[in-house]
């Protein structure tokens, strides 16, 4: 046992107690992936690939084992973070064009709400895809826009508005597009194209990744997207310097902001298609263009650690870092992702991928660091946990009075858990597939319902097998995570009454 471990438990002492005697107000930075699997970083088992920076936070934090993003897709993954309520309790939350008006209302509070109201500092930088504006293709790209970040929460934010496959390809800061260039103003469209502007689909010749399924549509740095838009000039991204814009724009926080107390969302476009990661971290490793841009989201952790050295203020930082979802190989871009991953396992020993209902779309990396608090020395934790408690654990180290109905599904008693001082699981979590089928998972068994959804992705994203499972299945799924962590067993029929007390759990949990 973790010396750490030890010592608190011979006091009789959890992390809960000290918060609740005397809040405390670290920093937190909660680093997302978007799409980094399970098995995709070196202190997680990737042989192929180096990832120092996630590996040193391993060494100097705890990691977990067993934590499950709520969704297997960005925006409800991202939802369930950022409020503390389970994606599927709406109709409205799979994935978000990037015209979407904003998922979370002004209203609603939210994880940024609470750390403001206990006075920290609060960004959001990188990926958001959780919607901006009133109303969806209503927003004034050219203007000031409404129902940012800056309504539920956060002081900052330097976002781009959806994922990098969808446009517009700009990033947004403070509620304006960051270098708008007025000669030449954004429009923005998912239904028509715009008369006369190329699309991946008439113009393949103008493209530098190819496109395999979807991302025909207009065609930004040499790159067709999902979607149309016009214009944008000089404020249009360049894919190669994302990582770079997203980091720079983190350092500058935390250092601006090193002698307060802070919270920053910091979301990385890495490893999302479509991937185009600079030249700097090319052929590093056999994998190609994902390869590549693992390597760059590793780089963007060792900025936010050499960050908070130069401010010095590790030891007051804690750092989670984790994903949104499981990982995928093809998602529409020709980038030989499937060809080239060779003996890596994206998803590590788990089945499926992103999208899917088995653990391998909602098993993620997650990694907390905390100096002198969260165990360190390479100590890992096996309990079973879920993103939804973040939002109500930190509250509780903060001290935050929560106001009634804030953060319904999140909950406080995931505090030691997640700072790695008690093994306790959660005594289940619930994950969502793409054709929102709810699964369910318990320390021990893993229940997913019949559903007429199709068993597989139709659209050709493809995992290391193949298409993508989606988990479903005409009939009842039952595996047992201890004998069978891969899902290979169906074993519903051998245990009837467990199969149905998953399925009545599974009822009691989705009301
Ligand atoms: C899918 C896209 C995929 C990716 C995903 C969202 C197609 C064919 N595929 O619809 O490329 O963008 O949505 O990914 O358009 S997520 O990680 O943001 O949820
Ligand atoms: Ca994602």
């Amino acid at each position: 046992m973790n010396p750490h471990l030890i010592l608190l438990s011979a006091l009789g002492a959890s992390a809960t107690m000290f918060a609740s005697e005397q809040p405390r107000r670290p920093n937190v930075i909660l680093l997302v992936g978007d799409d980094l699997g399970y098995g995709d970083l070196e202190c997680y088992g990737a042989h192929h690939i180096s990832t120092p920076n996630a590996n040193r936070l391993a060494t100097e934090g705890t990691r977990f084992t067993n934590c499950h993003a709520t969704a297997a897709t960005s925006t409800p993954s991202r939802y369930g973070l950022l409020t503390g309520q389970y994606a599927w309790r709406r109709p409205d939350t799979d994935v978000a064009p990037g015209d979407s008006r904003a998922l979370i209302h002004p209203d609603q509070y939210t994880i940024a709400d609470m750390f403001r109201d206990c006075g920290y500092a609060t960004a959001a930088i990188g990926k958001w895809h959780l919607g901006i504006g009133e109303v969806t293709g209503g927003q004034d790209w050219n203007g000031r826009l409404t129902w940012t970040p800056r309504d539920i929460g956060f002081d900052y934010h330097y976002i781009q508005a959806a994922t990098a496959d969808r446009v517009p390809c700009v990033y947004i800061e403070q509620d304006t597009v960051a270098n708008y260039d007025p000669a030449s103003p954004i429009e923005v469209c998912y239904a028509t194209p715009f008369a006369g502007e190329p699309t991946g689909r008439d113009n393949p010749e103008m493209l530098k990744l190819m496109y395999s399924h979807g991302h025909d549509q207009s065609i930004v740095d040499s790159i067709s997207r999902i979607g149309y838009m016009r214009g944008g000039g000089t404020a249009l991204w360049k894919d190669e310097n994302i990582a770079d814009s997203i980091a720079a724009h983190s350092r500058r926080f935390i250092l601006e902001h090193k002698d307060e107390p802070f919270f920053i969302y910091l979301c990385t476009n890495d490893p999302h298609v479509p991937r185009w990661p600079h030249p700097r971290f090319r052929g590093q490793n056999p994998m190609g263009l994902r390869g590549d841009a693992l390597a760059s989201f590793d780089w963007t952790v060792g900025e936010v650690l050499n960050a908070l050295d130069e401010a010095g203020i590790a030891d007051n930082t804690i750092v989670i870092l984790t994903s949104d979802n499981g990982p995928v190989l093809d998602d529409g871009y020709d980038d030989h992702a499937v060809e080239l991953v060779g003996s890596h396992s994206p998803a590590g020993p788990f089945r499926g991928y992103k999208y899917s209902g088995y653990e391998g779309g909602t098993m993620v990396p997650f990694i907390v660091r905390w100096p002198g608090h969260v165990p360190a020395g390479g100590h890992t934790s096996d309990a079973l946990m879920s993103h939804i408690d973040i939002f109500a654990s930190l509250g509780s180290l903060i001290g935050a009075d929560l106001p009634t109905g804030a953060a319904p599904d999140s909950r406080a008693d995931g505090l030691d858990r997640m700072l790695g001082l008690a093994d306790t699981h959660r005594p289940w979590v619930t994950e969502l597939n793409n054709t929102r089928n709810l699964c369910i998972r318990t320390p021990r068994w893993k229940f997913i319902s019949a559903s007429p959804y199709p068993a597989e992705i139709g659209w050709g994203a493809i995992g290391v097998d193949g298409p993508i499972l989606t988990g479903n299945q005409p009939y009842d799924q039952l595996f047992d995570m201890q004998a069978d962590p891969g899902e290979t067993t169906n074993v519903a029929d051998r245990y009837p009454d467990i199969a149905a007390a998953m399925k009545e759990l599974l009822i009691e949990a989705g009301r």
